[in-house]
Formats: C-alpha cells, structure tokens, sequence
C-alpha cells in the first residue's frame, strides 16, 4: 500500500483507508497546510498569529497544533464532485466526501507538492497542490481525463468547504470581476481596543477559478440540501443554483459540464486562500492564476525547499532509512527552524532545539536565534517561557506556566552551533535587551547559569515551579518546594558544557566554578535519587520522592537515566544497572516509552500529565523527544551502537507493512509521539499523533550526524567516529562541512582504532583539520569489527 518512488523523494499511499489520517505537509514563512489521503485539510496563515481561512461548519475552538486531530464528514477538505450525467453515478477525488471506492487510488507526497490520482468509473481525476514562496495561497491544479474508452458527459464539481467564519458577520457571494467566490466575515471581538487590532485582519476567502465555471454556489445549505455532503442536492439539478450566503454559512462550489470523447482531458487552475479585500484577490488572481504562473511558482517553491536539503547523505543497507534522512528528515528539520513552529511565542526550549537544528542547514540563523533569545534574558539571568518574535506578540497557553528548565537549552543548543561553525565570535556580541541593559552573549550565558545553580534548595536539587521540559509536570512544586531530578542533571551537563566553553575563552576560574557546580548537582542526585537500579525523577512539594520502584504508576522514568549519562552522574556500574532496566520497562516496537507505567488517575502532587489519556502524550507514550534524547546520550557514551540503532531506527514508520498500518502514518516526518502503553493497550500502541511539530528531528538529524556517521565538527576541524550497528559492514556518506564536502567510504577492517586514510595518507588521528572551502575530501575509513 506504501512506496518510494523517485529516489526516495515522494511517498505513494495506494489506499485511503488503510491509513486514513495519513498526510502530508507543506508551509512557507507565512503558511502551513496538512492534506489527508482522504482530502481533509488543516491550514494556517499569520497575520502575525495563526488563523483560518476555511474553518468547521461550526464555532471552533481555538488552540495550538494538537495531536491525533480527528476527521468527520464536515471538517475542511478539498474535494472534487465527478457526476456522470447518463447514468448519474457519483464520485468524489481524492476519496472524501463520497467516499465511494476507487478503481485506483494513489497519494502522492513530495516534498514541494501534494498530490493524487484517482480513477472511478472511466475517469481519472488527478489533483495536486502548491503553494507560492511567500504569499499564503493554495495553488491547485484539477485534471479530469476520459479513461473509458467511450465518449462521456460529466459534471465536474470542486468543492472547497470556507465553513462557519463568525458569528458576527458572514457572508459570500460570486464576484464576477475576480472569477470566483468571496467570503466575508468579521473576526469576532468584544473590546473597542481588538478592533483597531483586528481592523487589517484578512477576513475574507476566496476561491478563484482560471476558466469561468458554468455554475456555481456559495451557500453551502443550499448546495448540500437534504442530501448531505455525501450526495449534495445540488448535484441533483442540471446545474448549480447560483446562490449567495447572507449570514449563512458560506462554501465554494463551482461546476463544469463536459463531454469528453475518449482519452480526452479538461485541465482546471483554482486558487484558495484568505485576503483583506477585492483588491488584493485581484492582484494575487494576476499574479498566480496561469498555467505560466503555476509553473513558475512551483519552481520557486521547489528552489525553497532545496535550501533544507541539510548536510548529509547516507547509502546504507537500509534504503527505507536513507530516503528518510537524505530527503525527509532535514525537511522537517527545516520547517522547524524556518518558521519556529509557526507560532509568535515559541516555547524558549522549542525555539532552541528548532535552531539548533538550523546549525546543519543554515547555521546564520541558529546564529541569530541566540541573539533574540538572550535579548529577551530577564534581569536575574532566568529565561523567559517563550521568545516573542512578532511585534505586539505576547506569551500564551503553556507559556503562561512558570517552568524551569529554559537556561539549561542555551549551552546544551550552543554545543552544535560551536562545533558546527567553531564560530566563537558569537560569545563576544553585545546584546541590548528589553530592560536596557548591554552584556556580550558570554556574559548572558553565564548569568543564566548562575540562575540555575541558585534555583535549587537547600540539597542542591533544582526546583521545578509548575514544570521543566515535561510541561504537564505541574503539580510536582507548585507550592514551591517541589524539585526535578532531571532538572538537576541537566543543569550538570549544561554547567559542564559551558566550563568547556569557558575554558576555551580562557576564563578558567568561571570554568572551575562552574564545573564545581556541575559535580554539586550531580552529587545531590545521586545522594537523594538513585533508587538503586536507575534515578528518580523528583521530590514533590511535601517531600515524596517518586519515579521509584515502589511506584506502581510512573515508577521509571527516561528522562533522569538518559541526562545522568549525560551530566556525568551516572558511574559506569550505576550504568550497567540502568540500561537493562530502560530495556525490560521501556522498550516497544515503536520506540521507548518516556516512563512506566502510565498512570491511570490523577496524582495531585505530580499533575496534569498523570490525567492524559493513558499511553498518550506525555503520559507514558513512545515520546520521541524523551526517546531521542536517550538515544543521543547512549551515542555519547560509545560501545552502544547496536541499542542507539534499533532506537533511532524506531523513531521512523515501518519498514514492514504491518508497522506502517500500526502507526498510520507515512514515513517523512517524525511525529511528537506514538502511543505508548504498549503492556497496557497494545491494540493502539504505536499510532502516529500525527504531529510533525516536534524538538525531536534535530536532535534525530543530530544522531545521524554525529553518532551514527559520527562527523562531529570541533573549533580546528572534523572528527570522524562511526558508529555501525553491528549488522552492518559498510555505509557511504557525504556530508558538507564548513563549505567542503566529504565523501567518505566506510567499512569494517581489520584495526583496533578508527583509520582514516585520505589518498594514499593514513591519518595520524581520526580528524581533518584545516579544511579548505570548496574542497572535496575523499576518505576511506576502516572501523574495527
Ligand atoms: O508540548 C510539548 C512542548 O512543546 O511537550 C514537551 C515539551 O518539552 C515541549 O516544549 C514535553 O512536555 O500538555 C502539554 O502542555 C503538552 O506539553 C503539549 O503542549 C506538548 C504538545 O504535544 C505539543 O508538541
């Protein structure tokens, strides 16, 4: 039912309901749309927050990106009505909302396009969808072909759902001058101050036809009629009734009648999207509706997305992988650094692991990342929730919720930028912030680290306030007492990290004070919550240390075992414990689960993730942040290529068909998570949320890059340290380095050390050193059995 085609770079699903939520995603700065198989659609534009320009047919509710989102009959789509005018047989493309089974079916993802073919009845619909580089537009071409053999006379129906808009003020009707239908609405408000605010909001969509339809209806009652959407009496008349909607709910129906002799086909443009007013549909309608246009557009777009291509290619035995992180992974790596998740407030932990990414794609950007980030550093060192990045922005749902760990992602995200660039110039920009105060990035972050080291209590264990990277963690202190084990360790490595940091800019006092402070938190750990076989994960406010063995709920946890390896708190025995332990509690065929068991009720002193639907999100899911995370440290650790493989290798859909089918999804994105509980619930263990905003993929592409190829870069050069699965005797890799390429053949030999040899020289050390720009570096290298 699933197959690469093209070197990996599409993925075609030939069904529409083995894996019904199965989707693809295309964005640009201004935009994000999520096509289903089935062809619902989720989309987004800012302005500068997120907003809708085809929405349910009722009030929405208003929220950020959700996992496992549900589909039903009304939710938002892109759909084509085909009628054959003779017999009266009805389908619709791509499968919704008709629903009748298709003689072939195919969903094509590219990377810069969505696309489908259907065949029913003699006719193949294919569809397919761009959008433009900058402007918030879907750009949709419908081909109607006769494969039937017979001449045939049709009614070709594309029907683009605009939903319930405001229940203020709504409207749409048939403009004549643009060719299309417009909707008006009023984004409702109460306060005068919101109208002043929302008075240049695009509250109109349109949906724009190249060639002039032969009917057409903007009510979406009157089109879909006592027959429903399944089987619209609109379809019923000869043609569509014209009508307009007058604070009824709006659509966009528009219809073609054609006779098409056998082998012929119609070809349709139709433009979809949200805009201020006539004047500006106008002026997208001239600039993008033509076949010229389209093209043009689609070549600009694909241009675009070329510049997340990332820097590494790898030929391994497992092509299913290769595809992934040569085509898929990167991509994702770079719509999280390219549009921070398309939010004004990024989460400050988000905004740095989604840069940190960005240091293997374009590393100017991570660079500037840290200057927004630390102008936006508080007085007394801390970090704020989030990072404002849009004028007026302000700090929303979760980032109104006191969490701790904000200053921990500055070194631990700095770690790659450095040994991506070696570019320490960084540390000595001076940065104004907000309070008007003027400190180099060095100073910034060494304020943020004595923040940390005084957030703790009087055990040296980090309070957690109302959470740290686990944001539904509220309940664990919020009476202010409460601290986080895995607080503490990260605190340790990010305290470590930077004494490296500081030791390289000479300032060896800083250094050794802060490296005393790592080995304090790492000490408090271990004297307050090793619990024998693996760390606790905290001490709540009225002093219950839990994430313990005699925990029947949440009684392991990754996350303290994975940043004890980390932090260096975790001795060699103490390791030897844990990791059979993450194995027998843990492990899934889908990946490891952040902790177990889930819980089954609320436990007020640990908080809101205790009551998430068992095996979901946080609570006790395969979540691949956590997972990740521990798959890092266990490549950190060296001599665990085979454990870090097996992990990293789950993070991604199949390859068995079985798998694909489990976790319902396609393979070019990781998801945030897949249902965990697997003991528990295994018939829905493993199914994809659906959610490609994740701080997983930079952290995975990390993996790739330094771990498994183990091409870390350093301030003179690059390392190079593979790290084969033992199943595997050889991989090729390219990978671009600081403007040089390096094209590397990588085999098991017969040493005892990593061997590089570049032409006819075996290298002293497994490294390069003084690379040339523009270079390309040919390396053969000899790992031990
Ligand atoms: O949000 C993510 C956050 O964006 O959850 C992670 C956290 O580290 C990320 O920063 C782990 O908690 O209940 C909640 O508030 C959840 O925490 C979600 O908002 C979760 C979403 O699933 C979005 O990815």
């Amino acid at each position: 039912v699933l197959r690469p085609t093209h070197n990996g770079d599409r993925y075609e699903l030939t069904t529409p309901t083995a894996m019904p939520k199965a989707a693809g995603f295309l964005w640009n700065q201004s935009m994000m749309i999520q096509l289903t198989c089935r062809g619902f659609a989720t989309a987004q534009f800012m302005q500068p927050e997120p907003a809708k320009y085809a929405h349910a047919p009722n009030i929405e509710a208003k929220t950020f990106m959700q996992p496992e989102q549900n589909y039903y009959a009304h939710h938002p789509g892109r759909f084509v009505y085909v009628k054959d005018e003779d017999s009266g047989h009805l389908f619709s493309a791509p499968y919704e909302p008709v629903r009748a089974p298709a003689d072939r079916f195919v969903f094509s993802v590219g990377k810069s396009d969505v696309a489908w073919a259907v065949e029913n009845n003699g006719v193949r619909v294919e569809m397919i969808m761009g959008l433009p580089t900058h402007d918030v537009a879907e750009l949709w071409t419908i081909r109607v072909t006769n494969v039937s053999g017979r001449p045939r006379r049709l009614s070709v129906t594309p029907y683009f759902p605009i939903g319930y808009m405001s229940w203020m003020n709504q409207s749409a009707a048939w403009n004549p001058d643009l060719v299309g239908i417009v909707a008006s609405s009023v984004t409702p408000y109460q306060k005068a101050s919101e109208y002043f605010k929302n008075k240049y909001l695009k509250d109109k969509t349109y949906f724009l036809c190249e060639t002039p339809p032969d009917s057409y209806e903007a009510n979406q009652q009157e089109f879909e009629g006592e027959g429903g959407i399944h089987n619209p009496s609109g379809l019923q008349e000869p043609r569509l009734s014209c009508g307009d909607a007058r604070y009824e709910t709006p659509t966009a129906a528009v219809q073609y009648r054609v006779a098409l002799k056998p082998a012929e086909s119609r070809e349709y443009r139709f433009m979809f999207g949200p805009a201020y007013d006539e004047a500006e549909i106008a002026a997208m309608r001239s600039r993008y509706l033509s076949k010229h246009a389209f093209l043009q557009t689609a070549a600009e777009y694909a241009t675009y997305m070329e510049k997340g291509r990332g820097c590494l290619r790898i030929e391994t035995p497992d092509k299913d992988l290769d595809n992934f992180v040569n085509n898929w992974l990167p991509r994702q790596v770079y719509y999280h650094g390219d549009v921070n998740r398309l939010t004004t407030d990024p989460q400050t932990r988000n905004y740095l692991q989604d840069n940190m990414g960005m240091n293997y794609i374009k590393p100017s950007v991570a660079r500037n990342s840290f200057l927004t980030a630390v102008s936006q550093q508080e007085p007394n060192g801390s970090m704020p929730d989030g990072i404002l990045l849009a004028e007026g922005a302000e700090l929303k749902y979760i980032n109104q919720i006191p969490h701790t760990d904000h200053c921990v992602w500055l070194p631990v995200t700095l770690d790659v930028y450095l040994a991506e660039t070696g570019d320490y110039g960084l540390l000595r920009e001076r940065v104004r912030s907000a309070n008007g105060d003027s400190l180099t990035v060095f100073e910034r972050f060494s304020r943020a680290m004595n923040w940390l080291l005084g957030a703790r209590d009087a055990r040296g264990l980090s309070y957690i306030a109302q959470g740290d990277w686990c944001d539904p963690m509220n309940m664990v202190g919020y009476k202010g007492r409460g601290v986080s084990g895995w607080l503490t360790l990260a605190t340790a490595h990010a305290l470590n990290l930077w004494a490296d940091v500081c030791e390289h800019e000479k300032q060896t006092e800083l250094a050794a004070q802060f490296r005393a402070g790592a080995d304090e938190c790492n000490d408090a750990v271990n004297k307050h919550l090793w619990d024998g076989d693996w760390f606790a994960r905290g001490i709540t406010d009225d002093n219950v240390t839990f994430g313990i063995k005699k925990d029947p709920e949440g009684r392991i946890w990754l996350n303290p075992q994975t940043w004890a390896i980390l932090s260096g708190a975790a001795s060699s025995e103490q390791i030897d414990k844990i990791l059979p332990e993450v194995d027998a509690q843990l492990s899934t065929p889908y990946g490891v689960q952040m902790f177990a068991p889930p819980y089954t009720k609320m436990r007020e002193d640990v908080g809101r993730v205790t009551q998430k639907a068992i095996g979901s999100a946080e609570n006790g899911a395969v979540y691949n942040h956590a997972g990740v995370f521990y798959i890092f440290s266990l490549y950190k650790l060296g001599g665990q290529q085979d454990r870090a493989y097996d992990l990293l290798r789950q993070l991604l859909p199949g390859p068995s068909e079985a798998d694909y089918r489990q976790r319902g999804q396609l393979p070019i994105y990781i998801p945030n998570y897949y249902r965990g509980a697997w003991r528990e619930f295994p018939r829905t263990a493993g199914r994809s949320s659906q959610l490609f905003n994740t701080g997983t993929v930079s952290w995975a592409y990390r993996c790739f890059i330094e771990g498994l190829c183990g091409l870390r870069g350093d301030e003179d050069g690059l390392v190079i340290r593979p790290q084969l699965p033992s199943a595997w005797n050889a991989i090729k890799v390219t990978r671009t380095f600081r403007d040089a390429t390096f094209q590397l053949d990588i085999r098991r030999g017969d040493v005892d050390d990593v061997t590089v040899r570049h032409g006819s020289r075996i290298l002293p050390e497994p490294r390069i050193d003084d690379i040339k720009p523009g270079q390309i570096y040919q390396l053969t290298v000899l790992v031990p059995q």
